[in-house]
């Protein structure tokens, strides 16, 4: 597949961000496409920096010491379809998403249903920044600094009961804000699921932001999952439901190719994709593959959820 390095040298490196804010604004309504062309894709990512600073985060745990992916390249290199299927598309695309008011709405089988707002999400936990990798089943990884508080945080607050096995997740569906989901063949809104043995897991993640500032929209903003062992789809973006459940919930690309994507899809260098090897990945930006690691790199943490599963089928 085509991995697309951006260019070297970029204006915001060397520029304040409030005056590389509004030059972006002007470059792109006075020279339109044929300016963006020479400027570069930055130039047409109008939502890509409208973000704000998160303070008092703290030191979360599970942090990697790999080198940190370029702000630049997480933001601009995205899998979020519901903006389209491009990887430079999200970044151009998502600045219709709104996400103030935003209610996350949880409910299912727990004892205390409850709808969250965005201030209420904020103080479910103190704040951290995880530094996790991010593998997508595609073979490109990245090194994510997350700001974020764990899953279980809020899923303790509403009370699980006891029949609650799996935890079921949706992202926000709108064709107005989204007008180009309809293109991304695939179903929406976008679900996904966890067991619920490791959606407690202290490594699973709601990520409110990214590089100390909130998320941009591309990311998945204002709220999205994080379950670094897993293939990036199982990281759900814009979350705007959770429901507790009995069963095993659908998920997004097991609904749309159940042959090439399982329920659990933890990252596994020994089963190939029907269609690719998973033995070896690319972290963006750089020049050679790496070789992918089982669980990527967090078996020692999760192994354990998984005993007496055949790891070798693609569940
Ligand atoms: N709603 C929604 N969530 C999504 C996706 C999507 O298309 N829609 N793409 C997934 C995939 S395939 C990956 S790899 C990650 C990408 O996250 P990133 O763009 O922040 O790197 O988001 C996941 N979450
Ligand atoms: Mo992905």
């Amino acid at each position: 597949m085509l991995i697309r390095k951006p260019a070297d040298l970029r204006y915001s490196d060397v520029t304040p961000k409030s005056i590389y804010q509004n030059r972006r604004r002007f470059l792109s309504s006075s020279l339109g496409v044929a300016g963006a062309g020479i400027v570069g894709a930055w130039a047409l990512s109008p939502n890509a920096f409208a973000t704000t600073k998160i303070a008092g985060t703290v030191k979360g745990p599970f942090n990697t010491d790999e080198k940190l992916t370029p702000k630049e390249d997480i933001t601009t290199y995205n899998n979020y379809y519901e903006f389209g299927t491009g990887k430079d598309e999200p970044a151009r695309n998502a600045h219709t998403l709104r996400t103030s008011p935003w209610q996350v709405q949880v409910a299912g089988l727990v004892g205390k249903a409850k709808t969250f707002d965005l201030d209420a999400i904020m103080k479910i936990a103190p704040l951290e920044e995880r530094i996790y990798r991010h593998r997508c089943v595609e073979r490109w990884s990245i090194v994510v600094p997350w700001i974020g508080f764990p899953l279980a945080a809020l899923l303790k607050q509403v009370e699980p009961n006891s029949k609650a096995k799996y935890v079921a997740f949706q992202t926000l569906h709108d064709p107005k804000q989204m007008p180009l989901g309809g293109q991304a063949g695939i179903q929406l809104p976008y679900v996904e699921g966890l067991r619920i043995d490791e959606a407690m897991h202290p490594l699973a993640l709601l990520a409110v932001g990214l590089y100390g500032e909130t998320l941009p929209n591309q990311n998945g903003a204002p709220i999205r999952l994080v379950v670094p062992w897993k293939y990036g789809f199982k990281s759900i973006k814009s979350i705007v439901k959770i429901t507790l459940t009995e069963s095993m919930p659908p998920t997004t690309w097991n609904i749309t190719n159940a042959r090439e994507y399982g329920f659990y899809s933890n990252v596994n260098p020994e089963v190939d994709h029907p269609r690719w090897s998973q033995a070896t990945e690319r972290r963006l930006g750089e020049l050679f593959m790496k070789k992918t690691v089982k669980f990527n790199g967090y078996g020692e943490q999760v192994a354990s959820l998984y005993t007496g599963m055949d790891l070798r089928k693609n569940y």
